[in-house]
């Protein structure tokens, strides 16, 4: 997996070069290709965007071993406002799990239908100009279904034990986690670290089991949206499940809701009503996590207000989304019908952004926003969702049954 090194190192050099072509009077040049003043304070970091199981791999001098004394993500409080341990930043409270035996069972797997129309993709007022988020195109779409909520760990396991399959972290051993969500014990065991993204580890035993490596488990996270899974991974569940995924139009389309010209599902205020309807970053990234949305890391996938008209939710926030189009950022702007991005490539295009977005780093939890991943990448950030052109027939019993 660590082979082939010398055409990703040449790919940084050469993204490096652009970017300081692009952004010469930018205070601050992002590790994953954006420009932007506002956090010139701020060391690097972008919410996992250029993680790649192909990315330039370093051995950790011992000047560069994480720190343990970086807060984020290790204090914070809960949706029901409890404050949780630093030593122990993603454990819930032990007399929350006859809830959380509950919801093992509760299946998250119904969709929402997509009406078909034509609509503008992308933006011609880019936040980031090298993710290519413009130009605005008109593309129409034929109607569609879509998962109404990230694929969770509890419809993850389904898939697990009807097909055994091993997802790709499984087999190559490790995956990637944000520094800040690793304990001291697995941080001790960590050798690597990504070249262009020092603050993802590696880590040895991290899979969609294990989220936060070996010393951590999904036990009171089964309504969580599942984790490492790679772009392979989603493509053989959405499968099992009699489903795909969606291509980026789609997921654009769903997640604009018929809205022209704003930032989010539901419009541009960040928090509707004052109540926040996504899992982000609020505090100083990435030295403090507030958690005032009520989630330092993921949240259940059934959390938030139904983010726009069809009822979707997280499409933004809690976990970037794999679609099924391989990734460029030079776009036709001409129009379009049921677009499905080019014929090949070496990256899949993922959406929505990551409870590790904040605007000063990685503002992309916008419906415009992309980044990118290899397709036998994984992250802890990094979910899906499924998308179908007909409800399959095992949903369609289902809703006959509620009626
Ligand atoms: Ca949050
Ligand atoms: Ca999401």
């Amino acid at each position: 997996m660590y082979t082939n090194m010398a055409a990703p190192i040449m790919r940084y050099f050469v993204v490096a070069a652009l970017l300081l072509i692009i952004c010469p009077y930018s205070h601050v040049v992002f590790a994953d290709g954006q420009c932007g003043n506002s956090a010139e304070n701020a060391p690097e970091s972008d919410c996992g965007c250029k993680v790649n199981r192909q990315s330039a791999q370093v051995p950790i001098k011992k000047s560069q071993a994480p720190e343990s004394s970086d807060p984020s993500g290790s204090v914070g409080v809960d949706a029901e406002g409890e404050t949780q341990k630093q030593d122990d930043p993603l454990k819930v409270n032990d007399e929350k799990s006859d809830k959380q035996n509950d919801i093992k069972s509760f299946r998250t797997n119904s969709m929402v239908f997509i009406p078909g129309g034509t609509f503008h993709m992308g933006t011609d007022d880019p936040i980031f100009v090298a993710d290519g988020e413009m130009p605005s195109r008109k593309v129409t779409l034929d109607s569609f279904y879509m998962d109404k909520y990230e694929v969770s760990n509890s419809e993850f396991q389904r898939f697990v034990e009807d097909t055994k399959y091993k997802t790709e972290a499984e087999g190559f051993g490790n995956s990637f986690v944000m520094e800040s969500y690793i304990s001291e014990e697995t941080k001790k065991k960590i050798t690597q670290m990504v070249a262009a993204a020092p603050w993802w580890l590696p880590v040895d035993g991290a899979d969609w089991r294990h989220p936060e490596g070996p010393d951590s488990d999904i036990n009171e996270r089964m309504d969580h949206p599942v984790l490492h899974a790679s772009w392979n991974d989603a493509v053989a569940f959405c499968a099992w499940a009699g489903k795909r995924l969606p291509t980026e139009a789609e997921f654009e389309y769903a997640c604009k809701g018929g809205k022209e010209n704003r930032l989010f599902p539901w419009g541009n205020n960040l928090t509707p009503k004052g109540e926040h309807w996504m899992n982000i970053w609020q505090g100083e990234f990435p030295k403090e996590n507030t958690a005032e949305d009520g989630y330092v890391g993921t949240s259940p996938v059934t959390a938030f207000p139904e983010q726009n008209k069809f009822g979707l939710k997280n499409i933004i926030g809690n976990v970037w989304e794999w679609t099924q189009d391989w990734w460029i950022t030079k776009h036709s702007p001409h129009d379009s019908k049921n677009p499905k991005g080019p014929e090949k490539g070496t990256d899949k295009t993922k959406k929505g952004g990551s409870f590790q977005c904040h605007k000063s780093y990685c503002y992309r939890y916008r419906c415009v926003a992309r980044s990118q991943n290899t397709p036998d990448s994984s992250a802890a950030n990094l979910g899906f969702r499924c998308a179908s052109d007909k409800l399959p027939d095992y949903l369609q019993a289902q809703e006959k049954d509620e009626l």
